[in-house]
């Protein structure tokens, strides 16, 4: 017999989490189905050297509870794996979350069931679990890519995955290392293995932006301060494009003469980490302005770099700054100036294969005792689209999404009644402070559970034409943007076969706020509901034909 209940999450980082606790306050039964054996999603997982946040420590946190924004201490100005971790850890604890979460529980399957308007949910690990809303709170960047190089499996030395980083650590001492991969993974990964390694030898496809973190302790004072306006700072986020506070300016880059402009991007590249991005209102929809802030990039490479050779190879030239995420780092470029370190430049000399002692370019092989990839995910589609639920008529979610990854708000998708997406793809998601966002989705779908339940209704479903409508203002918003132009996870590039959709929602958190206050507002008329009366009359319809 399956277990029952009113809600089952899937995934317990920080989105499943909140979604227990918000449900579990409203009454509702609720089960958190985790695949892996802890709970903190990415936290848990991306434990390799050098991870760490990218957004500010006292903001990358929940807002829900003063509480806790007031009794947890945060150390550093952007926070660590571990430390985040302890965080997430410390938040369960308090709220007695684990009596509720499954670990080990990978799910396999996910049925809607018409006629009961119900969702049946298969896990890896055996039990059955039925309940009238499934909300999937899986992670944008949960699904680790393997890319298929030739012989990678015959490698004799060891090879390890950033984003399954063995728990206990590995030390490179004496060994000759190789790391495929420069994305933000790659560029925090490559400093600390450098330390220990023997040898170190990166081989980069693409050259990436790459922006100092500053990261520095954290003064008491300078937490007390946001302690006592804490309020004030997380309602002055939400009006920011990207939920987080960071030093906006509002004048464009266009009018501004080339010194102007650079003074600016100084100011940035001393304040250091994704306020670089913000530089210029217009430096996501300027070529002129992006270029100026390329070539910005490009020169403070110049000047860090020792080797010219290297430099240059390290300079991004093929896509606008902002179409691949920013890369945040400490230590990156110097990194290259150590003598037992080298960079493999992959457009030169194409990747071969993996032999068993090495890499095989076209030019040289590359002997190696262990090989690190961080080759990125398969990114905010990835763990549904392996889920792959069948909603109304059996339909896959996976189908659907091969066409385009649609979705109503990011939040539900038609012809899947009854099913919630956390930072789903069209949503600001990955482009804005995640927990914060994901905090407002879970209240949404809290909300949204309470209506249905207040007003008799058993199911809620999305329109197609009301996603339809969704999916052209998401297209529309990133088209008025340079950023589709970069070959990134945000457009699904480095998947192959996924169809090229900028899948972020870019018209800013407040517009995104707006839009989901809206739906809610207008009783939920974007979405068909079914009365619970006519769902019990199908289901006693569907036993007597039985
Ligand atoms: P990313 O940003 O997707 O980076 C993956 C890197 O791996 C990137 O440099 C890729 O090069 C490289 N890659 C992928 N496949 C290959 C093959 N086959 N050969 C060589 N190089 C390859 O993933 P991250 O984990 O670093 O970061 C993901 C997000 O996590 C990040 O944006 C933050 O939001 C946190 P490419 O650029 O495709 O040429």
């Amino acid at each position: 017999m399956p277990m029952t209940f009113d809600a089952i999450v899937v995934g317990a980082g920080f989105a499943g989490l909140y979604a227990l606790y918000r449900l579990r306050a409203r009454g509702y039964t609720v089960c958190v189905l985790e695949a892996e054996a802890g709970i903190g999603g990415t936290w848990y997982r991306n434990r390799y050297p050098g991870a760490r946040c990218d957004i500010e420590s006292l903001q990358y946190s929940y807002s829900f509870s003063d509480e806790v924004q007031q009794a947890w201490t945060w150390t550093e100005r952007y926070a660590s794996q571990p430390e985040i971790l302890r965080y997430i850890r410390y938040v369960a604890d308090r709220f007695d979350l684990h009596r509720d979460i499954r670990l080990n529980a990978r799910v396999t399957a996910a049925t809607f069931d018409e006629n009961r308007c119900r969702w049946a949910i298969e896990t890896e690990a055996g039990p059955c679990y039925d309940a009238a809303f499934c909300i999937m709170a899986t992670g944008c960047l949960s699904i680790p890519i393997v890319p298929e190089i030739p012989g990678l499996a015959a490698f004799a030395g060891d090879l390890y995955r950033t984003a399954d980083w063995p728990h206990d650590g590995v030390d490179f001492s004496g060994r000759r290392v190789g790391i495929v991969g420069t994305g933000s993974s790659g560029i925090q990964t490559i400093p600390i293995v450098a330390r220990a390694a023997d040898r170190l030898t990166v081989f980069q496809r693409t050259a990436n932006y790459v922006i100092p973190a500053h990261n520095r302790p954290l003064a008491p004072a300078e937490q007390a301060e946001w302690k006592r306006n804490y309020e004030a700072r997380r309602a002055a986020a939400r009006r920011t494009r990207n939920n987080a506070l960071m030093e906006h300016n509002s004048r464009p880059g266009a009018g501004m003469t080339p010194a102007e402009r650079e003074e600016i991007f100084e100011a940035r590249w001393r304040l250091g980490g994704l306020t670089f991005s913000y530089g210029f209102p217009d430096q996501a929809t300027d070529r002129r302005v992006n270029e100026a802030a390329a070539d910005f990039v490009r020169r403070k490479i110049a000047g860090t770099v020792r080797d010219p050779e290297t430099a240059r190879k390290l300079m991004p030239r093929d896509h606008p700054v902002g179409s691949k995420r920013l890369c945040v780092d400490t230590g990156y470029f110097e990194t290259f100036n150590r003598p037992n370190v080298r960079l493999v430049d992959l457009r030169d000399e194409p990747l071969l294969a993996v032999e068993p002692e090495g890499v095989r370019t076209e030019r040289a092989l590359y002997p190696l005792d262990a090989l690190i990839l961080a080759t990125g995910f398969d990114a905010m589609t990835g763990a549904l689209r392996r889920i792959d639920p069948k909603g109304r008529g059996g339909r896959s979610l996976s189908e659907k999404w091969n066409v385009r990854p649609s979705t109503l708000l990011g939040l539900a998708v038609a012809g899947f009644p009854n099913l919630f997406i956390v930072t789903g793809p069209g949503s600001p998601s990955v482009l804005s402070n995640m927990v914060t966002s994901a905090e407002q989705n879970v209240d949404w779908i809290a909300d949204c559970l309470d209506y249905l339940r207040a007003n008799g209704f058993a199911a809620i479903e999305a329109r197609q034409e009301a996603e339809d409508a969704w999916f052209g203002e998401v297209a529309a918003a990133s088209a008025r943007t340079l950023l589709p132009e970069g070959d990134s996870w945000y457009v699904g590039a480095n998947v192959p076969g996924k169809p090229r959709v900028y899948m972020p929602y870019l018209g800013g958190v407040p517009a995104y706020l707006d839009a989901c206050g809206k739906a809610a507002a207008d009783d939920y008329c974007a979405f068909a509901l079914t009365p619970a009366d006519a769902a019990a009359g199908e289901a006693r319809a569907a036993s007597e034909a039985v």
